[in-house]
């Protein structure tokens, strides 16, 4: 937790939609306040495929400060200093790629949890607790409620799997990566194709099963909207990348429909 209110889990608990973006490229620490003001209720900062080192990450977590639009740092593997320093920089929750067993699973609550639900290291006057002199034992026990802790569900072990992964306590998401899914299980990463479905099927109702929630990332509004009434809750709709570059080349395709040939071909 982050003394910023962190209200994802109680929006989900609620059966709300929540939307947002994955961002890898973008390094400005206005990208909170951006993203908050086009009306995202979360943004992963994506540390596995983007090339954000501490430094950088601490400004654009600092970034998301004051509005609603919550910061979730996707980390590049379980590792015990991959989450410490997020959740101290004051991200309210952490992606963790390729969980693919009970073991793993328990260590991203070890390192997301401060005792007794996990072992996450203790110091408390940083960014998390807003730098205030905080009641310790009412701060550890509301961090341990509030932090969003999500594994990605995106390998064939995974899914074979799902039930010791998302039965240990104190995992709050399943997460689809539709991308390495469909890698590793031989199926179009189209969630209109109908193995890619089945499988995101199989996945939401061990999700059910266990009552943990549901995220995925998807370009396709018209399946998300499908999956949300299916009971996914979180939707990743878009990266920075391509935001950025779909609008861009729309922008120049619309130029050139409307001004034809007086729009330059490049050198
Ligand atoms: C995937 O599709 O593999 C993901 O990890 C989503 O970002
Ligand atoms: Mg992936």
């Amino acid at each position: 937790m982050s003394v910023e209110p962190n209200w994802i889990k109680p929006a989900l608990r609620r059966g709300e939609t929540i939307v947002g973006i994955m961002v890898s490229e973008l390094k400005t620490p206005m990208l909170g306040a951006m993203l908050d003001a086009a009306g995202l209720h979360f943004a992963i900062i994506d540390q596995e495929h983007g090339a954000y080192g501490a430094d950088a990450l601490g400004a654009i977590v600092a970034g998301f400060r004051g509005g609603r639009c919550r910061p979730l740092v996707r980390v590049p593997d379980t590792r015990r200093e991959y989450f410490l320093t997020p959740l101290e920089l004051g991200a309210a929750g952490i992606v963790v790629p390729r969980v693919e067993s009970r073991t793993q699973a328990e260590e991203v609550v070890k390192f997301g949890r401060y005792a007794p639900q996990g072992d996450r290291g203790l110091s408390l006057m940083r960014a998390h607790t807003g730098f205030r002199r905080v009641d310790k034992d009412s701060y550890l026990a509301k961090a341990n409620d509030d932090i969003v802790l999500i594994a990605q569900i995106e390998t064939r072990q995974a899914v074979e799997r799902l039930d010791e992964i998302l039965s240990t306590p104190g995992i709050d998401m399943a997460f689809i990566g539709p991308s390495d899914l469909s890698l590793s299980c031989g199926t179009s990463s189209s969630l209109r194709d109908p193995a890619m479905r089945g499988l995101v099927d199989t996945i939401v109702a061990a999700a059910k099963r266990h009552g943990v929630f549901v995220g995925i990332q998807t370009y396709d509004l018209a399946i998300a909207a499908e999956l949300a009434a299916q009971g996914i809750g979180l939707v990743s709709c878009n990266t920075d990348a391509n935001a950025l570059l779909s609008t861009l080349s729309g922008n120049v395709a619309e130029l050139r429909r409307l001004l034809g040939g007086r729009v330059s071909a490049g050198l």
